[in-house]
């Protein structure tokens, strides 16, 4: 069997603080109520829940955090407090021989679970599924939001510039230990560093220049050239076409179609390697029509179950 103990623990991030929308911070919450939890289970997962951000209310402090007047980014105060909190929540899953899901929330959660994942697993990869590559640092980015970040820190990118509270973040993930899949907005600031660092990138055009299958190959290639590394996979819904994922924050046209990018967590589980998964940015509140947050929602419950090795006979 590929997962032999089959066991998960659902990390709660309802996090909004790393972008300036708010609705993100429900994902988890809608995506248990359309049966995430109960699918895991028939899969024969046992599951266990983390909450590592109930004991305050961050969704009240996004509008009063003010710690931007160190620099540009927004909230540092918030995303470090926040994600040092899933950190430690992910890190427990990880003690007990669990596999961490962490259902975002925006992207900027990633960095408390793949933290977490490097320091047990120091050998482990990442495989950042998104149309961002959200690898700009305090001194690229334009946005200031730091869901757009998340990746230069675990880099240490930039680190003079790390605001103090984002400065507990160790700095775990070499160049040749995370490919990208999917991008098709990346900053000009991000498209200089990903080619400095020599960073394995794949955008849309090797998706249809090679096809996915060839796509995912050489992304593994790259960072597990034999086979024997732990995964990590970032999972930002947006990689996929808003046509089947349209409530999420920063949507981008010319995506991948859900069978592509359940494809991708299906090949994931495949090589026998995960050992953690984020599904970040359902928004459910960005829908215009009901029908959008079902498919939103249903997307997302899809990439974890694939993942989790649902389609693998
Ligand atoms: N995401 N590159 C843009 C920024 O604001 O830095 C977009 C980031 C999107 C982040 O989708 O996780
Ligand atoms: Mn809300
Ligand atoms: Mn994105
Ligand atoms: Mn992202």
């Amino acid at each position: 069997d590929l997962y032999p103990n089959k066991k998960a623990g659902l990390v709660l991030a309802n996090f909004s603080g790393g972008q300036g929308k708010s609705g993100v911070e429900d994902g988890p919450k809608y995506m248990l109520r359309q049966g995430l939890r109960q699918d895991l289970q028939e899969l024969g997962w046992t599951t266990s829940i983390e909450e590592p951000l109930a004991s305050d209310d961050y969704e009240k402090r996004k509008e009063t955090d003010t710690s931007d007047v160190w620099g540009i980014v927004k909230r540092p105060q918030l995303v470090g407090e926040a994600t040092k909190q899933i950190y430690e929540s992910a890190k427990k899953v990880l003690e007990r021989g669990e596999m961490p899901v962490t259902i975002g929330g925006d992207h900027s959660v990633a960095i408390g679970s793949i933290a977490a994942v490097f320091e047990k697993h120091p050998d482990a990869c990442v495989l950042w599924i998104d149309a961002h590559a959200d690898i700009n640092t305090p001194s690229t980015t334009d946005s200031g939001n730091l869901h757009g970040c998340p990746v230069s820190f675990l880099m240490g990118l930039d680190s003079e510039n790390t605001p103090p509270s984002l400065q507990w973040v160790p700095k775990c993930v070499k160049p040749n230990k995370i490919a990208y899949i999917g991008l098709r907005d990346v900053d000009a600031g991000e498209k200089r560093i990903l080619r400095e660092n020599h960073i394995p990138a794949f955008s849309m055009y090797h998706v249809d220049r090679f096809g996915l299958n060839h796509v995912i190959e050489m992304a593994l290639q790259a960072i597990n050239p034999d086979g024997d590394c732990p995964i990590h996979l970032s999972y930002d819904v947006d990689a996929m076409d808003p046509l089947f994922v349209p409530a999420t924050g920063t949507p981008v046209r010319g995506g991948l179609t859900l069978r592509e990018g359940l494809f991708v967590a299906e090949r994931v589980a495949e090589t026998g390697k995960l050992v953690a998964l984020d599904v970040v940015e359902v928004n459910p509140t960005l829908a215009v029509h009901d029908m959008h947050v079902l498919d939103t929602v249903s997307a997302g419950c899809a990439v974890a179950r694939c993942a989790l090795g649902e389609t693998l006979l």
